[in-house]
């Protein structure tokens, strides 16, 4: 069921968010809105340390680092989080690119991707938290 509310605020605010929304490609100011609604509720599960929770790693490393890949698959394994899947890719000679979907609890996801992000050699980590339960969507 669709259900319409009114929002009260700033002229000014507005503006600039219409402008942000507008780079953003939305369509309309609803689905905008609903975007950040689920943004928050994400965030706040995220916070709650039960449940499964689903997220993507994506780091950059230097693969000539001695026993770099070494410590990053023995990190996967030693942690309680699943990593479902890894995507490899060679970019160029000396710089390797991975993602890991990862599935686990918050705190342990988290765990691994600071401990992997952090090793020597590893040069960007970047960790996207999301969530496909029905309490977001
Ligand atoms: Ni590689």
């Amino acid at each position: 069921m669709l259900v319409r509310f009114g929002i009260s605020l700033d002229d000014e605010l507005l503006q600039k968010f219409d402008r942000l929304i507008h780079r953003k490609k939305y369509k309309n100011r609803s689905e905008a809105i609903r975007d950040l609604i689920r943004a928050e509720l994400i965030a706040d599960e995220w916070a709650e340390n039960a449940g499964d929770r689903v997220a993507t790693l994506t780091l950059i490393y230097d693969h000539h680092r001695f026993d770099l890949a070494q410590k990053l698959v023995q990190l996967q394994h030693d942690s309680p989080a699943q990593v479902e899947a890894t995507l490899h890719i060679h970019l160029d000679h000396h710089h390797c690119l991975e993602m890991l979907a990862i599935r686990g609890r918050a705190r342990d996801i988290e765990d691994l991707a600071d401990k992997l992000s952090s090793l020597k050699g590893v040069k960007h980590g970047q960790l996207v938290k999301t969530s496909a339960s029905d309490a977001v969507h």
